[in-house]
């Protein structure tokens, strides 16, 4: 599919698990939250997680090997400034999730994503093709995030890569790996894979997409940083469950 004719209707939405609006963040937020991230970078402003925390393919293999400090997400986005909070919950954004999610009242997730992705050149890794859904606990699996891009992303500086309508797919356990990880090597997995879509976006491009839609990136072979904004949110009416990861704090209304 030709990203740039992606349809803004929920219809698209419903059918292939994602939906790409261009421009949604002006060029001075934009802005702002690159500053914002540049300097918690350097020094480098906790909570934040590691390449070398997740052991995916190419990442360092501890924090004491060489690339071991490289950060792969700055966490808790909402908490590191008005412009994250502005964004978090914009109108222009709020619009978007209702009409896809058919929802009014909706709220954000402090506890998944909420982070800024920092995929850095050099130490980033590869990441696999996933459901964000595996390890989140809600009454319903019906949560929609957000992927802001704050400069280009594209195959090379490891764009997103989606699988359209593998939201609405139904696969054995024996399809994914003791992750929860495509195994890659089974041919049923392999046409679904060969079915995917690169998301090439520019800064202010946001991508909107379900939490069952498997996606995947490749490591950065760029030389700059790509940083992303993503936050996630669920209607008001589907609860995290009671003393899950997914319920250690409470949601935003936006
Ligand atoms: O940029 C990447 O490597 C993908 C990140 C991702 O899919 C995730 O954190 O769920």
């Amino acid at each position: 599919m030709n990203d740039a004719m992606h349809e803004l209707s929920p219809d698209t939405f419903e059918r292939d698990g994602y939906l790409i609006v261009r421009g949604l963040a002006g060029r001075e937020d934009v802005g702002a939250m690159r500053e914002a991230v540049l300097r918690a970078l350097d020094p480098l402003q906790a909570p934040a997680e590691f390449e070398a925390d997740v052991g995916y393919p190419g990442s360092p293999a501890s924090r004491d090997a060489e690339g071991g400090s490289t950060p792969r997400r700055l966490l808790q986005a909402y908490s590191r400034g008005s412009i994250f909070r502005r964004w978090a919950t914009a109108p222009e954004l709020a619009a978007t999730l209702r009409s896809v999610m058919r929802k009014e009242r909706i709220e954000m997730s402090q506890c998944h994503h909420n982070c800024v992705m920092t995929k850095h050149p050099g130490f980033s890794s590869e990441t696999a093709w996933h459901q964000d859904i595996r390890y989140w606990s809600f009454d319903a699996p019906e949560l929609v995030s957000t992927w802001l891009a704050l400069g280009p992303e594209r195959e090379e500086n490891g764009a997103l890569r989606v699988i359209p309508g593998s939201h609405r797919a139904h696969l054995d356990r024996g399809r994914l790996d003791r992750h929860l990880f495509l195994r890659p090597e089974l041919d049923e997995n392999r046409k679904l894979i060969d079915t995917a879509s690169l998301v090439e976006l520019e800064a202010g491009d946001a991508l909107f997409f379900h939490c069952r839609l498997f996606h995947a990136a490749s490591k950065n072979r760029s030389g700059k940083v790509k940083l992303s904004a993503v936050f996630t949110y669920h209607a008001r009416d589907n609860r995290p469950i009671p003393g899950t990861r997914s319920d250690r704090y409470p949601s935003i209304p936006i």
